[in-house]
């Protein structure tokens, strides 16, 4: 199911890692210009163009015990692409912290559905970084659309919060729904008013 390849200094094995770096190289309900699938590997590729200390956090990369697994081999369709995201994820070990490399944002819902079973017993918090509200139900005749995205999250089981910020853009269905839904969001315009600190000076 993994086809090993690596990001810089995720060196660790599978047992000992705290963290675990997944490719999931899929971007078949693309609508504008396809391409996400080739972002695993170009971020890996980019890892090793950047020091492994950073500074702000006083981390070192290289001190930590990452494990990257490669790519999972998600096909060319969203439904199968979903079933198979959850069942890579139910065998990665409940101990490491998972990161996933996209890709479109439609294999946001697997990965949010996954996490919430094996992780968050008490209700999984969900925070996304994105310029569109992503509610529609259907889109490009498929429900499983990145344009979907934000929706299908919501219709998650164990989905306790969710927010979204940057948002610049949607049909007004959309605005209509998180209105009456009372879906929490945040504009571009909001976040430059007044800034993205929980404390803004
Ligand atoms: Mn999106």
């Amino acid at each position: 199911m993994f086809q090993r390849c690596g990001f810089a200094d995720a060196d660790a094995d599978l047992p000992d890692a705290d963290y675990v770096v997944v490719g999931l190289p899929f971007d078949c309900t693309a609508s504008f210009r396809s391409g996400s699938r080739d972002g695993p590997d170009a971020i890996r590729l980019a890892s090793f163009n950047f020091e492994s200390y950073d500074y702000y956090s006083d981390v070192d990369l290289a001190a930590l015990a990452i494990c990257d697994l490669g790519n999972m081999d998600l096909g060319a369709d969203a439904a199968y692409a979903e079933e198979t995201i959850k069942e890579g994820i139910a065998l990665l070990p409940k101990a490491a912290i998972p990161i996933f490399l996209g890709g479109e944002h439609s294999i946001t819902p697997p990965i949010v559905e996954s996490l919430a079973r094996r992780s968050a017993p008490g209700g999984l918090g969900v925070l996304v970084l994105d310029a569109h509200l992503d509610l529609r139900a259907e889109f490009g005749c498929t429900r499983y659309s990145h344009a979907c995205a934000s929706r299908r999250i919501l219709e998650k089981e164990g989905v306790k919060a969710y927010a979204s910020i940057g948002i610049r853009s949607g049909c007004l269905e959309e605005f209509t729904f998180a209105k009456e839904n009372g879906i929490s969001y945040s504009t571009s315009r909001e976040v430059k008013e007044k800034g993205i600190g929980v404390n803004p000076s």
